[in-house]
């Protein structure tokens, strides 16, 4: 059968189509109409008077034009007698609009101040490259009572402690990127050579996820992140486990070689701090040799993260997902400290909620996972640097040896 492009039936099924999406923003977790700190919600008070004021101005333009078009349509009649100007309608249409654009630039200019406070000792540098986001705590910080006396390096990740303001130093290490928790706060951008500050605090213990705003490249919407924030005391214990000294892996164990394999295959690009050789010397990344953007995630605590490469691929089951972010905020941080060991027994050897899967196909084949890598062939134009993680050609073997070691990165 025949259907007319815009049959009435289809722009009916359009427009309804349309409400149902609208209706998908209940329990979205990038709602930035259900902010969850301070400054999202001084965002949410201007936001929506903006919003409801432009919305009875847009009502009231589309009602004029549906009237003007009924009234004058084309019936035959007389061409309508010409004249040119009418002084007052346009003085008032003149006047009109800038009282409404006065009365909200004031709320607007005084927030954009308010919302720049840098009133805080929490310093977090946060650095854009494609496709991920690296944070450092910068040393000699005071995060929410909690002292930050050496520098801790994560990725993607960002854990705060609640009920505190952050001052997020962000810029980035190739194109533009923009950074954004929109349950949080608004977006910033992070541009290469410049530094962007943008202060963040949540309410509450839990998880706040957001992503790259700017776009970025083809991986672009594979560059996600989250805000994960704990009350002070877990905090404490986030810290206190991300700068513990370095454990090797217990000899003879799938793990030790593991580490071994490690070294030759992972650590030219990716740091574990305290990890040292056969010969008893630390094992230094040097990223910026092999890697076009400079860096590649430290990978020191990578089992307390919930998601890797950009935070896109979860590290935990689609189960212990929904369980966690089902915590109560008194609970979800006990659950989030045992990282990819949350919800196990107390004497378990394997981890339960560990999603091996994603991170053994990650460890076979990156670039299939994440587009725009470097292509292989033509490293000669890049001066043998990668974009991206390479595909390695590791055996199954080799595989279970690093997962076994990278298990014991918690
Ligand atoms: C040539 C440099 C290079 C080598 C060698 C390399 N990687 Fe990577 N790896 C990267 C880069 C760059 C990323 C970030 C990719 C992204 O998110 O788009 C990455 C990401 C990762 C991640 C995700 C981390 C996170 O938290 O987001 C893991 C895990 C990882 N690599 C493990 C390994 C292991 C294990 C090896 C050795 C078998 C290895 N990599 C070898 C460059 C490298
Ligand atoms: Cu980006």
């Amino acid at each position: 059968m025949f259907v007319k492009p815009f049959s009435r039936r289809r722009v009916a099924a359009v427009v309804t189509f349309g409400f149902l999406l609208a209706g998908c923003a209940k329990d979205a977790p990038q709602d930035t109409f259900d902010p969850a700190g301070p400054n999202a919600r001084e965002i949410d008070s201007l936001q929506r008077p903006v919003f409801y004021i432009a919305g009875v101005v847009g009502l009231i333009v589309l009602g004029a034009v549906a009237y003007a078009i009924w009234k004058f349509k084309d019936r035959g009649q007389d061409i309508p007698e010409q004249s040119h100007g009418n002084p007052k309608l346009e003085i008032l249409l003149t006047i009109l609009p800038a009282i409404i654009l006065a009365g909200i630039a004031v709320p607007t200019v005084s927030q954009v101040f308010s919302l720049d406070k840098k009133d805080n000792d929490c310093v977090i540098n946060v650095t854009g490259q494609q496709w991920w986001w690296e944070y450092d705590y910068v040393k000699g910080s005071t995060c929410g009572g909690v002292e930050i006396t050496e520098s801790i390096v994560t990725v993607s990740e960002l854990v705060i402690p609640a009920d505190t303001p952050v001052l997020l130093r962000i810029t980035s290490r190739d194109v533009i990127h923009s950074f954004w928790i929109p349950r949080l706060n608004g977006k910033r951008d992070a541009v290469p050579g410049r530094l962007h500050t943008l202060r963040m605090e949540a309410d509450e213990p839990g998880i706040y996820t957001g992503q790259c705003t700017e776009f970025c490249g083809l991986s672009h919407a594979r560059m996600r992140q989250a805000a994960v924030a704990l009350t002070t005391a877990d905090f404490q214990s986030w810290v206190t486990n991300q700068t513990a000294d370095y454990t090797s892996p217990e000899a003879g164990t799938t793990a030790a070689i593991g580490e071994t394999t490690f070294i030759a295959q992972c650590s030219r690009c990716h740091q574990v701090d305290g990890l040292v050789d056969g010969a008893g010397n630390p094992v230094l990344a040097e990223p910026d040799r092999f890697v076009y953007s400079g860096a590649a995630p430290n990978l020191t605590n990578l089992m307390t993260r919930t998601a890797f490469a950009g935070w896109t691929f979860d590290l935990i089951s689609d189960e212990c997902r929904d369980r966690l972010w089902n915590e109560s905020p008194e609970t979800f941080g006990a659950a989030y400290l045992q990282g990819v060991w949350m919800y196990s027994a107390a004497d378990a050897t394997a981890p339960a909620c560990f999603n091996e899967t994603n991170l053994r196909e990650w460890l076979l084949n990156a670039p299939a996972m994440k587009p725009m890598y470097t292509d292989p062939t033509k490293l000669a134009e890049t001066g043998g640097k990668t974009r991206g993680m390479p595909a390695l050609g590791l055996t199954q073997a080799q595989i279970d040896e690093i997962v076994a070691y990278l298990l014991e990165r918690k």
